[in-house]
């Protein structure tokens, strides 16, 4: 079989048995979209203004639902009303990092129960297997999946090399769970175990540090294009936060046609890819 990104999305979810990545790469063949906007506001409102103007261009809505301020167990209602209005799939970028008995409670408990509402989840995997395991023992009976930061978007990251092999490895070992990477290129063929012995092994690879009009933000991260991201390294959903909503979350036509374009280039990107 040839390798994932060379499929349609459409193919590749046929073939997933992780029901969080299944309804992943089901959404962005029928929104016809792999933009994922992160919201990464603090005022319920905002939050919930800017996702509402974006969700129709998107598949995914990434969240740090930490960061808002007036948070009540009602925005997570209306965050899956949207959900559901919008068709999109949520992803809280938790980046669990501790033992699995710990992330296990992070992920299912306190103010923000983060496994009874979002999808997809993600985790370091500087512990070892371990947080894995922790977390699917809350994740996998509620359909989630787990992403793995095998690489960051950020200047000088520690995340590459023997690093990111180790973190490849972990999720071959988890296939049931892991559903992926977040990363900046596709992970097939890396690591120890050769590609030939997992046939069809078929992670999604959702890279952040994504931009059109520029290349960092001063603050160490650093933007690709989403034709430098989809086609030139494979990657699956680009995920894009200022660049769509910039300062100022009140420029509902302003961020309404920046998602427009984000979702075109990456689609365009996408085409280009599975060309024959
Ligand atoms: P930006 O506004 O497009 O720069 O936001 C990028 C988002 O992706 C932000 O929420 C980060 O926390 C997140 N992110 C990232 O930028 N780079 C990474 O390597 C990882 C997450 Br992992």
């Amino acid at each position: 079989m040839s390798s994932p990104h060379l499929r349609t999305y459409a193919e590749r979810a046929l073939q997933h048995k992780n029901p969080a990545a299944k309804l992943l790469l089901e959404t962005i063949e029928r929104k016809k979209s792999n933009l994922a906007v992160s919201v990464d506001v603090a005022s319920a409102k905002d939050f919930l203004a800017i996702i509402d103007v974006v969700g129709p261009f998107v598949c995914l809505i990434k969240t740090h639902i930490d960061i808002i301020h007036d948070f009540t167990p009602s925005l997570i209602t209306d965050l899956q009303a949207l959900s559901v209005k919008h068709d999109f799939v949520i992803f809280e970028d938790r980046k669990f990092a501790d033992i699995g008995n710990t992330v296990a409670l992070q992920y299912s408990s306190g103010v923000h129960k983060i496994a009874s509402w979002s999808h997809i989840t993600n985790a370091h995997p500087v512990p070892g297997p371990s947080i894995i395991s922790g977390l699917s023992s809350v994740g996998l009976p509620l359909g989630r999946g787990l992403l793995l930061l095998a690489e960051m978007s950020t200047k000088g990251s520690l995340a590459s090399g023997s690093y990111t092999e180790a973190a490849v490895q972990m999720a071959r070992e988890h296939r049931n769970f892991v559903i992926g990477f977040i990363a900046q290129r596709r992970m097939d063929g890396i690591g120890t175990t050769p590609d030939e012995s997992i046939p069809d092994e078929d992670f999604l690879i959702l890279t952040p540090g994504v931009g059109l009009d520029v290349s960092g933000d001063g603050m160490g991260q650093q933007y690709r294009t989403p034709r430098q991201v989809v086609l030139d390294s494979g990657c699956d959903v680009i995920i894009v936060g200022r660049g769509i909503y910039g300062k100022d979350p009140s420029l509902v036509e302003a961020i309404s046609a920046q998602a427009q374009r984000y979702r075109d280039d990456g689609w365009a990107a996408y085409l280009a890819r599975i060309k024959p």
